[in-house]
């Protein structure tokens, strides 16, 4: 299949909520897609070559540039879109403290807040014995190295029912989180809450009438217009096409060295590289590769840490 340079390719698996952000907000702005599936859990071959190890999805990738996080992920698609209320920045004070527990403490208690056994049947039942074993040991050593602790037991379940409760509050006087359309704290919030549904075949507690309202309006429009893509033909894609122009960049004191840039909280695999540019809102990392010649791998500054390559060897 062809792809032009400018298309949007996402790397991700269906069972990533996080995946499920980017590909609810495609559907949202009716964009059109490119989806290659990656495993659940690494090695990634089919994407570690073109990041140079980043270990979280999704990703996305237009030519050769590719977006790490989906908070760096949803400022591409607002600004492509013309829809600022997409950019993570434009969420209002009083639904930041939201926001960061959708994307923290809410998003891994919908697994711990379950019966370990009742966890283990769904994995069984997704991934067999084999993947089951893999995954846990995995995620158990990703979280091992994380800066962050998650909710557990009785406390990581009062955290997904104090979130449904106060959803349905701050949704009784609007259709969306963020007023009259849905904006970046809609996204950030319904991907914990659909994995919680998903994974555990549950439904929503009745009695919560708004939230059930807002539920069934986030996830109406679908994923947008979405085309299958095999890893190979993103690898050609990279190949075939040169990084988009760089945005002017803010001085720093490693500009043009070699840096390697991590996630601070988990995953925290370092992808080194030249730092070609640094925004308010990014880092620009050039990879020289044999396979693709030069590629540019995109971070958000928050949440990821920057070093100079020597110190992270
Ligand atoms: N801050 C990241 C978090 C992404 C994240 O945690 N993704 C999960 C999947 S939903 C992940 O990568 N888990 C480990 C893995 O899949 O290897 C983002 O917004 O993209």
């Amino acid at each position: 299949m062809t792809v032009g340079n400018n298309e949007w390719v996402l790397h991700h698996y269906e069972a990533s909520p996080y995946a499920e952000k980017i590909r609810l907000m495609f559907g949202h702005t009716g964009l059109r897609w490119h989806s290659v599936i990656s495993p659940a859990m690494p090695p990634r071959p089919n994407l570690d070559p073109l990041t140079g190890g980043y270990r979280r999805i999704p990703v996305a990738q237009r030519g050769a540039d590719l977006f790490c996080d989906s908070a760096l992920i949803s400022l591409e698609i607002a600004r492509e879109t013309d829809r600022a209320a997409l950019r993570p920045d434009s969420v209002r004070d009083d639904l930041a403290a939201l926001v960061e527990r959708a994307q923290g403490d809410v998003f891994f208690s919908v697994i711990t807040s379950e019966p370990p056994l009742k966890v283990l049947g769904a994995l069984l039942r997704k991934f067999g014995v084999r993947q089951t074993y893999r995954f846990f040991k995995d995620r158990s050593s990703m979280m091992k190295d994380a800066t962050i602790r998650p909710p557990s037991g009785k406390r990581a379940a009062s955290v997904i029912t104090a979130f449904f409760s106060d959803l349905d509050t701050v949704l009784k006087d609007r259709a969306f989180i963020n007023g009259e359309h849905p904006g970046y704290a809609d996204f950030a919030a319904i991907h914990p809450v659909k994995f919680k549904m998903d994974f555990m075949g549950l439904g929503l507690p009745k009695a919560l009438k708004n939230l059930n309202r807002w539920y069934d309006a986030m996830l109406q429009p679908g994923h947008g217009e979405r085309f299958e893509l095999e890893p190979e033909d993103a690898f050609s894609l990279a190949a075939q096409s040169a990084p988009r122009p760089l945005p002017p960049s803010d001085a720093h004191e490693h500009l043009n060295q070699e840096v390697s840039v991590a996630p601070i909280d988990y995953g925290q695999v370092p992808v080194t590289g030249l730092l070609v540019a640094m925004t308010a809102e990014r880092y620009v990392v050039a990879r020289q590769t044999e396979q693709f010649g030069v590629v540019h791998v995109h971070f958000p500054r928050a949440g990821y840490a920057l070093k100079s390559a020597a110190s992270h060897a």
